[in-house]
């Protein structure tokens, strides 16, 4: 990478946000991130978190098949939390969490790497940015069953919120997100929707994929 994403790019990279890891599958992963990126699925994240786990020389393992997946479909692959395991691997990015190594310090040893931050509230969001976000992860907008320690659900009108208050950073939704609820979240303005359950736990994951992109480019289109 020559330079920063730029928020146009990172918007488009945003629109559908696969994050998973083996705890969240039912079948190989491998076969679910294949599916998905079929489906259009437009960057992918590791999360290798919650219960049972892996951990060690096995996640690292998985990390690399997942990231050799999205390099053949030309995907951004992500990172959660670990920064040490995006550099060992060179992924394309990291995302962090508030109770993380704070975004400045990630945004330092990353380089130009697209760095995401989960924020809840306007101060959060104005931080990660200033610290070097290059995109914001904003949830649970919804309930969710695929996080242990979700914050309190906070609906679409914090992504309403986040824009009256000037914030125009590239905005991916999380948490609870369905087919059905696209067009609200791209509503209120999101650029893209981040989803576990609603990809993971589908009978096939390239038709609920298929299913988010055509919704969210309807989405799109009607609010630009
Ligand atoms: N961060 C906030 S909610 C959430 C994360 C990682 C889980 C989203 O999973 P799902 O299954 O799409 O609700
Ligand atoms: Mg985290």
């Amino acid at each position: 990478m020559t330079g920063r994403v730029t928020p146009e790019v990172m918007r488009q990279h945003l629109r559908m946000y696969l994050v998973l890891g083996s705890v969240n599958c039912f079948e190989e992963p491998r076969r679910i991130v294949q599916e998905a990126l079929a489906g259009g699925a437009t960057m992918v994240q590791f999360r290798e978190k919650g219960h049972g786990a892996l951990v060690g020389e096995q996640a690292i393992q998985l990390a690399r098949r997942i990231q050799d997946q999205c390099r053949q479909a030309g995907v951004p692959f992500i990172v959660n939390d670990d920064v040490e395991l995006a550099l060992k691997l060179n992924a394309d990015g990291v995302h962090i969490g508030q109770d993380d190594e704070c975004a400045s310090s990630v945004r330092e040893r990353i380089g130009n790497r697209i760095l995401g931050v989960s924020a809840h509230t306007v101060e959060e969001a104005r931080r990660a940015i200033l610290h070097g976000a290059d995109y914001l992860g904003i949830g649970p907008i919804y309930s969710t069953r695929s996080k242990d320690d979700a914050k309190a659900v906070q609906g679409p009108a914090i992504l309403r919120e986040l824009r009256e208050a000037g914030i125009d950073s590239p905005i991916v939704a999380i948490g609870g997100i369905t087919v059905e609820r696209v067009e609200e979240v791209i509503g209120a303005s999101a650029d893209g929707v981040a989803v576990i359950s609603a990809v993971t736990g589908a009978e096939s994951a390239r038709e609920a994929v298929e299913a988010f992109i055509g919704k969210i480019c309807r989405a799109t289109e009607r609010i630009s």
